[in-house]
C-alpha cells in the first residue's frame, strides 16, 4: 500500500515532506486535509490537530521533523541526514530554527497576504506584514546570511534537512509576493535560487502557484 500524507499544499511543513519525499523517490498520495476544522477521526491520528500526518500501511505519524526522520530510516538513500555527529547535532536545530522563527516571520506575511483572503476572505492586515518584513526579517535574513557563508548547503557538503527546512517557509514568502533582497542579502538569495530550482522544491511550486490562480 502506498503512502498516504495528509494536509495541503500551502503549509510550509506539507511541502518539507513532499520535498523530502521526492527526493528520496517515494511514491505516495497527498490526502487533502486542511488546517482548519479538523474532523474527530483526524485528531486521532494527528492529536495536536496539525497537519501534516504521515499513513504508512496501519502506521501514522505527526509532525513534519518525526516524518522525514521515520522516511530516512524506512529509505536511507539519498541520505538527508549528515553522517558526522556535530552536523548531526547542527541539522536539527536549524530545521527547527526555519520551522519556529522562520515561520513565525515569513508565515505571518503569507497568512495575511495569501491565506485571509484566499480562505477567511479578509484585507490582510498590512501593519502586521511591515513589522514582519521590515522590522523581523531583516534580522533572520542577516543571521542565515552569516550561517551560509560560501557554502553550497547549510550544513557539511550535502543537501539535507536543514536545507528543506529553510527553503520552504521562502515559497510561502514568494506566494505572498515577496523576495529576499539579493543587494543586501546576495548569498542567502544565490543559495534560494540553488535549492528552489532543484526538481522537488520546483515541480512543488509550480503546483502551488497554479492552486492560487484566480478560477
Ligand atoms: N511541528 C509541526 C507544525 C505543523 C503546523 O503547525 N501545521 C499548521 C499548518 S501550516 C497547522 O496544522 N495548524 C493548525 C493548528 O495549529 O491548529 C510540524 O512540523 O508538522
Amino acid at each position: 500500500m502506498s503512502i498516504l500524507l495528509h494536509g495541503v499544499n500551502a503549509s510550509p511543513f506539507v511541502r518539507k515532506v513532499r520535498v523530502a519525499l521526492a527526493e528520496k523517490n517515494i511514491p505516495y498520495e497527498l490526502k487533502p486535509q486542511v488546517p482548519f476544522g479538523q474532523p474527530p477521526d483526524y485528531m486521532k491520528i494527528s492529536p495536536l490537530g496539525k497537519i501534516p500526518c504521515l499513513q504508512d500501511g496501519d502506521y501514522t505519524l505527526p509532525d513534519s521533523s518525526c516524518i522525514i526522520a521515520y522516511l530516512e530510516r524506512t529509505n536511507p538513500k539519498p541520505a538527508l541526514y549528515p553522517a558526522d555527529p556535530k552536523e548531526y547535532g547542527r541539522a536539527p536545530f536549524l530545521q527547527e530554527y526555519a520551522d519556529s522563527k522562520l515561520v513565525e516571520t515569513l508565515g505571518a506575511v503569507f497568512f495575511q497576504r495569501v491565506v485571509r483572503k484566499l480562505i477567511f476572505k479578509q484585507e490582510s492586515d498590512e501593519t502586521i506584514v511591515r513589522n514582519k518584513i521590515d522590522v523581523e526579517a531583516p534580522k533572520v535574513f542577516d543571521w542565515l546570511e552569516s550561517q551560509i557563508g560560501d557554502r553550497e548547503w547549510l550544513v557539511g557538503t550535502r543537501f539535507g534537512i536543514a536545507d528543506i527546512a529553510m527553503a520552504s517557509p521562502f515559497v510561502n514568502y514568494g506566494h505572498a509576493g515577496e523576495s529576499v533582497d539579493g543587494k543586501r542579502w546576495p548569498k542567502l538569495a544565490a543559495y534560494l535560487q540553488r535549492v528552489h530550482a532543484r526538481p522537488s522544491f520546483k515541480a512543488l511550486i509550480e503546483e502551488e502557484r497554479q492552486s492560487f490562480k484566480p478560477a
